[in-house]
């Protein structure tokens, strides 16, 4: 840092230089990522509570209302009345706020035992982070022929020391929503909590749901879903950091509370202490300005694209994709190596990763794509092949 101060101009087109190093949403060209251009209402709401910290929610009232009402709209369009939960920094730490509630559960009624938690290998990398930090013991459950969750082999690894079963709904690398009524039913059976990882199809499926015959069932309507991970900076269109951990019980989330005997309110139960009231005031104002409506058109224009881009693909000869369930595209070509490929459309402009299992290019058609940025993609993927 410099003794003196420079002055604004400077300082501002300093930061410019990085800017342009940044690849920006609007440019159509990041296909790989599950977040999006967050939306010009969003930040207005963001830009008016950028000062609000819900750690100290004695100090920031009105924002402490409006993370209950946020919970409680987001609790509704998973099927359940007065949810309880907190609007945190993402994915990873939704799915460790459940995780840490699953595990003191299970240290009351076992002390001393290793706690087990049964997973899928779809799962996302945050759960390697989660058994690591809580020192869990990992059991994976194997994936069908559909890379879902092969739920005849589930009920056989319960044991006396499982913690918690994990299932998705809208993996990362396929966009797939595993069997969660029957691995909710198993959990119930078994008296066994059950955590479902919807972070990018919680803002998904239950606008598909609207107006279809064969619901998607992933979510509270499933007697044994204990709790849910949904995303608001993913298919909620919010600025980051927005995730969102909803609980159905009310003690299961207490199990989380420390004593905060300086501030104004005297118990937390967030992993963090301080934390942004900005997104919580963002999702309310989406929320709030979109309604169902507005957001079931968001999904339904993804969904169209997704068709679309599906087509085109399988149109090509040598390109194998997978049939998409959400907003997601999974392909890789034959005789072509997938991390070649990813390199040499990389080289291209397009931004467009990798899965490891299956191995092959994945394309998320996140609101910022758009037809013509697919068209442009196709026509530079068929040069290449
Ligand atoms: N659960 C699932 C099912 C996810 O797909 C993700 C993230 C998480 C949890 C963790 O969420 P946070 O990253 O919010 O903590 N999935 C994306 C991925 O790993 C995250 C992402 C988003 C990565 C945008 C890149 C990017 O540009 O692909």
């Amino acid at each position: 840092m410099d003794f003196n101060g420079k002055c604004i101009d400077d300082v501002f087109s300093d930061l410019e230089e990085f800017k342009e190093l940044d690849m920006d949403y609007s440019s159509g060209r990041i296909l790989g990522s599950m977040c999006t251009e967050p939306d010009s209402v969003g930040m207005r709401a963001y830009r008016m509570f950028s000062e609000s910290n819900l750690g100290d929610p004695g100090l920031f009232k009105g924002t402490t209302l409006l993370e209950g009402e946020v919970i409680n709209m987001i609790g509704n369009l998973l099927h359940l009345n007065d949810a309880c939960g907190h609007i945190v920094t993402g994915g990873t730490e939704a799915n460790i706020t459940a995780m840490c509630a699953a595990k003191y559960i299970f240290e009351e009624k076992h002390p001393g035992v290793k706690p087990e938690i049964i997973l899928p290998k779809s799962a996302h990398f945050s759960f390697k982070k989660i058994i690591s930090m809580l020192s869990l013991k990992p059991v994976y459950v194997p994936l069908n022929e559909d890379y879902k969750i092969d739920t005849s082999k589930l009920e056989e690894l319960i044991t006396e020391n499982t913690m918690a079963i994990v299932a998705i709904a809208g993996t990362t690398e396929l966009g797939y929503v595993d069997d969660i009524e029957e691995i909710s039913e198993i959990a119930y059976r078994n008296n066994v909590y059950l955590h479902v990882d919807a972070a990018f199809g919680g803002f998904v499926i239950p606008f598909l749901n609207y107006d279809r015959d064969d619901e998607i069932l992933f979510d509270f309507k499933c007697r044994g879903v204990s709790s849910i991970t949904i995303d608001p900076h993913k298919m909620g269109l919010a600025p980051i950091p927005s995730g969102g951990i909803i609980f159905r019980n009310k003690e299961h989330l207490k199990k989380l509370a420390v004593k905060t005997p300086y501030l104004t309110k005297d118990e937390q139960t967030t992993i963090v202490g301080t934390r942004s009231g900005a997104s919580t005031a963002a999702i309310w104002s989406l929320l709030k300005y979109y309604g169902f409506s507005g957001y079931k058109e968001i999904v339904d224009n993804a969904m169209e694209l997704t068709k679309y881009t599906y087509e085109k693909l399988d149109s090509i000869e040598g390109v194998i994709v997978r049939k998409p369930e959400l907003n997601l595209i999974s392909f890789y070509v034959e005789h072509l190596d997938v991390d070649i490929l990813q390199k040499q459309l990389e080289d291209m402009g397009w931004n467009i990763s990798v899965s490891e299992y299956p191995h092959a290019l994945r394309i998320v058609l996140m609101p910022h794509v758009k037809e013509e940025h697919i068209n442009d993609f196709i026509s530079d993927l068929k040069k290449l092949i």
